[in-house]
């Protein structure tokens, strides 16, 4: 994927909606809390930085990446306008990380073909941790703010759909 220049910090400032009054749900998974701390506050930050209010934000945790989508699942049944989906999978010595990876992105896509609410794919995959931290605030920006951006944009579009 082209990502090798691209920053995922860098945004045009003029096309985010402003956030005031949005509701915003976040799921984070605990596995590789470095990177997902991170990602967390990488995205928490530009919601505020975009108008959101602390208080409108609600962060849940879940054990790991796959268990993204159940609580995505719930988050999207409760009052908020879209849920940021975290989580980092690392390349293992077996294939059970694309079992995960393909897993929660079938599951996350799922989501959003049939509910009201936009979910953001926040899950990094990486070959290994030095990848993660790159994109976890490191030299590629952080893709939690990459995320934040795509929420304010996905509300946005909602309220402007009909
Ligand atoms: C089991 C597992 C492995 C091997 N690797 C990761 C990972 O790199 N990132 C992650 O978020 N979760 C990992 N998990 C845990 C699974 O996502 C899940 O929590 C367990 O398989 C229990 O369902």
């Amino acid at each position: 994927m082209a990502t090798q220049n691209h920053n995922l910090s860098d945004y045009d400032i003029n096309k985010v909606p402003d956030g005031t009054g949005m509701k915003m749900g976040i799921v984070v998974a605990e596995w590789n809390e470095n990177i997902t701390a991170a990602l967390l506050e990488g995205a928490k930050n530009t919601l505020m930085k975009h108008g959101v209010y602390p208080e409108d934000i609600t962060v849940k945790t879940v054990p790991g990446s796959f268990e993204l989508i159940y609580g995505a699942a719930q988050m999207v049944k409760t009052k908020v306008d879209a849920v940021i989906a975290i989580g980092c999978v690392i390349r293992g010595e077996t294939p059970h990380d694309r079992y995960i990876c393909q897993g929660v992105t079938q599951g996350l896509a799922h989501l959003n073909a049939t509910q009201d609410t936009p979910v953001i794919y926040g899950l990094i995959t990486t070959l290994d941790m030095e990848q993660a931290k790159d994109r976890a605030g490191g030299k590629l920006g952080n893709k939690g703010d990459e995320c934040a951006v795509t929420a304010l944009k996905m509300v946005d579009f909602m309220r402007k759909k009909d």
